[in-house]
């Protein structure tokens, strides 16, 4: 599994080209670059560096509050203090749209669009009165009840926030799909889309958060964690990790780790809105030393 992705550093740093970018640090850049991993080998935590599985476990539970800020999320980890302001408010944060996407008010509908209103399980009401839809509610229920739906997608994507946004969604949407099988529960994959890739920091965390996603929701429905597949828009190393990489790329894989997940106390899995940070726990993970890498802001 973890050779996909080394096989990804390895393809842009021997194919890409150099751009300037926003950020002031040159990136060696490629265009749609891909990877899928089987997550019945373990979970995809890279060995070829210690990741710091804390601080991603905490953003993932993060996205999955639906918090718009950071106010408790920077008490564990500095991740994500760089893009927000002092009061710890982000101009977009995933959870906003993973859990509370916006929806439209009956009124102002487009000629001939209809919208879930707040008759509809997933549609929610703001504490402003407005109506937000949940994403993850969505595509449980509908795993739940229609799992062979090709409709299992999630966005955190919206035009008119990304527009102004100091830093749209990178990963901005992903989809399931649902393989049945014959040796076992179905298996249920994973596909994101990412427009922005910075290889060296963030694509190890993402891939470990969206292979744990998957988890819980595939324990949540009856399913099986099948393959977790990742389409890079822009995929980049930023000039100063290069070094950093080439070490990496010097080093071996090990053999993944597992995630457990608790359950409750009558074995049921429980519901993303019922996991905690406590109930996560990372078994065999002996990964190499961790890689310092400056993070490009
Ligand atoms: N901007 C850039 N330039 N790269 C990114 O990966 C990135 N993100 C998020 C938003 N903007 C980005 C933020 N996510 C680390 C990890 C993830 C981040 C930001 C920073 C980081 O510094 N990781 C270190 C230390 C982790 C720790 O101390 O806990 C590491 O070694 O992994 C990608 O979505």
């Amino acid at each position: 599994a973890e050779e996909a992705y080394l096989g990804v550093v390895e393809r842009v740093l021997a194919t890409g080209v150099r751009k300037t970018n926003r950020t002031g640090t040159d990136t060696i850049a490629s265009f749609a670059e891909h990877y899928s991993v089987d997550l019945a080998e373990g979970y995809p935590l890279l060995t070829t560096k210690k990741v710091y599985f804390g601080s991603m476990l905490r953003e993932v539970l993060w996205y999955l509050s639906g918090a718009d800020h950071i106010r408790e999320l920077r008490q564990h980890t500095k991740i994500w203090d760089a893009w927000a302001d002092d009061a710890g408010d982000l101009q977009t944060a995933y959870g906003r749209f993973w859990r509370r996407f916006p929806v439209p008010e009956a009124g102002v509908a487009l000629g001939g669009e209809v919208w879930a209103d707040a008759g509809h399980p997933n549609v929610r009401r703001e504490a402003d009165g407005s109506l937000s839809f949940d994403q993850i509610g969505y595509v449980l229920d509908t795993l739940r009840h229609d799992p062979m739906s090709r409709r299992l997608v999630v966005t955190a994507w919206h035009p008119a926030n990304a527009a102004v946004s100091r830093l749209p969604p990178c990963h901005y949407t992903f989809a399931f799909q649902v393989t049945p099988a014959e040796d076992g529960p179905d298996l249920l994959n994973c596909h994101l889309t990412q427009r922005s890739a910075d290889l060296a920091l963030g694509v190890p965390f993402n891939l470990a958060c969206y292979a744990l996603l998957t988890q819980v929701l595939a324990n949540a429905a009856g399913l099986r964690p099948g393959r977790f597949a990742h389409t890079l828009v822009d995929a980049h190393v930023y000039v100063d990790h290069v070094e950093g990489l080439e070490e990496q790329l010097s080093r071996t894989p090990v053999p993944a780790p597992r995630l457990t997940i608790a359950r409750h106390a009558d074995g049921r899995a429980k519901d993303p809105d019922e996991l905690t940070f406590e109930d996560f726990a990372l078994v065999g993970y002996d990964p190499q030393p961790a890689i310092r890498f400056p993070v490009a802001v």
